[in-house]
């Protein structure tokens, strides 16, 4: 054998040898364009696809878009600045004559003695009808004036029957009252309500105003609450007082 021909021989078997199978090839014919796979006697099958190239450099900005939705209403703003001062109107109207102070004054001094003249009046009426109460049996005491309807009531009406009449059942604060109302005392009639009680709280006696007795003149032994009934308070006729049943029935005594 010729030495060329030895030496071809054993290049094709070291290029047989050291060629990689056929996957690797493709990666091979990735990176190297020069090697081709299979033998020198046949042309070999065409290569695949290579794989797809890197992302390209970024494009150009794109034209300006289309006008967007009109946005919501947003909040009021801040008070704008004050505005200019306005110009001046016109004069007024010319007022009326005044008066001067001095008719003032007799005005007013003619208006007292008016309201003088009225208070008279009053005062005129009411001594009348105190003297007329005074001519039926009333006793005035101080500021007071004790006056009876001659009617007997119970407590309650006999309350209710001063009150009807503007005034309130007789109460004396001394002694000087408590004579007036036994003076008021009849001979048929010798027993009457004063407005006193201990209804709320036994033992503690109250005007009907709600104020604690100030003046007492209790009967020796009383008040006794009798058979745990007695609440009332009636004025005998030698002044003297005494509880007793607010049921029964008593002069009605008022005080004005
Ligand atoms: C009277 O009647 P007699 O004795 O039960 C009086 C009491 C006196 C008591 C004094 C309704 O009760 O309030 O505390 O005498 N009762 C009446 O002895 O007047
Ligand atoms: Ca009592
Ligand atoms: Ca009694």
């Amino acid at each position: 054998m010729h030495f060329l021909q030895v030496f071809n021989i054993v290049t094709l078997g070291i290029v047989i040898t050291m060629a990689p199978d056929s996957g690797k090839c493709e990666e091979i014919s990735n990176t190297c364009a020069v090697i081709s796979c299979g033998t020198h006697s046949h042309n070999g099958l065409p290569g695949r696809d290579g794989r797809d190239g890197k992302e390209g450099p970024k494009g150009e900005k794109g034209d300006l878009g289309l006008q967007g939705l009109r946005g919501l209403q947003g909040p009021p703003g801040k008070a704008g600045p004050t505005g200019p001062k306005g110009a001046k109107g016109p004069p007024g109207e010319k007022g009326q004559e005044g008066k001067s102070g001095l008719l003032d004054l007799e005005d007013l001094k003619s208006q007292f003695r008016a309201l003088g003249g009225q208070m008279q009046t009053l005062q005129d009426k009411l001594e009348k009808q105190q003297k007329i109460l005074l001519f039926l049996g009333g006793k005035k005491i101080g500021g007071k004036m004790f006056v009876t309807n001659g009617k007997e009531e119970n407590f309650e009406t006999a309350r209710e029957k001063c009150a009807e009449a503007g005034g309130l059942l007789a109460a004396p604060r001394n002694e000087a009252e408590n004579t007036a109302i036994q003076d008021l005392l009849q001979r048929d009639i010798s027993q009457a309500f004063l407005g006193i009680s201990d209804e709320h709280v036994e033992g503690l006696f109250k005007y009907v105003t709600g104020e604690q007795i100030s003046y007492s003149n209790w009967n020796l032994g009383e008040p006794n609450n009798n058979k745990d009934d007695e609440d009332c308070v009636e004025v005998l006729n030698d002044g003297k007082w005494n509880d007793i049943p607010c049921s029964l029935a008593r002069l009605v005594i008022c005080e004005f």
